[in-house]
């Protein structure tokens, strides 16, 4: 086991060295800053956001999402259609070795249908995330107010002039062709300060 894991250790303290905040880690695939964002208290529906980091030396997939806040959880991600954003599930997640890949609002997320109870800010809830090679990790999903853009000030200047960042698109599920020029993050809250 110990021999196992130093192998990739050199690997992992490169990639951790790019992230903060608590890190919960299956063999390979770190994942971090996990948080979903407040529901009104009748909504059937939620979703949640994180950063998976694939550790690992070979190519990996997140395949399935579960947790007992919702009766069904699924993996989606939005897509431009006629100039509407929707909302279509997704076998998997390509997590690609080293490169982060981060589910956020407007792009890939867990989603919750049938939520059980509504999500309100301060709660926390597991969400068991199933990859491929990496096996089984239950994260612990931190509920953010509704306007919350996830971790790290997305608000101050992150969000720049809603350029989706190509380091954290998923080409194996993301079709640029159907991700028109950004649009989707054209809904950054009004008052966001814009620096030039
Ligand atoms: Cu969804």
């Amino acid at each position: 086991m110990i021999a196992r894991l130093a192998a990739v250790a050199v690997a992992a303290t490169v990639a951790l060295g790019a992230l903060c905040g608590p890190a919960a880690a299956a063999e390979g695939v770190a994942a971090t800053d996990a948080w979903a964002r407040a529901g009104a208290p009748a909504a059937k529906a939620g979703a949640a956001f994180l950063t998976l980091t694939n550790q690992g030396a070979a190519a990996d997939r997140l395949v399935a999402a579960e947790s007992p806040v919702a009766d069904k959880t699924e993996l989606h991600t939005h897509l431009m259609d006629n100039g509407v954003m929707k909302m279509r599930p997704v076998d998997a997640i390509e997590l690609p070795p080293g490169s982060p890949v981060m589910l956020k609002p407007g792009g890939l997320h867990v989603m919750f249908l049938g939520l059980k109870q509504p999500l309100t800010e301060g709660a926390r809830f597991p969400v068991t995330l199933v990859f491929e090679k990496a096996g089984r990790l239950t994260v612990d999903v931190t509920v953010q107010g509704a306007a919350a853009m996830g971790p790290g000030g997305m608000g101050a200047g992150a969000m720049g002039q809603g350029h989706m960042n190509p380091g954290h698109m998923n080409p194996g599920h993301m079709n640029p062709g159907h991700m028109g020029q950004g649009g989707m993050m054209n809904q950054a809250p009004a008052g966001t300060p814009q620096k030039q």
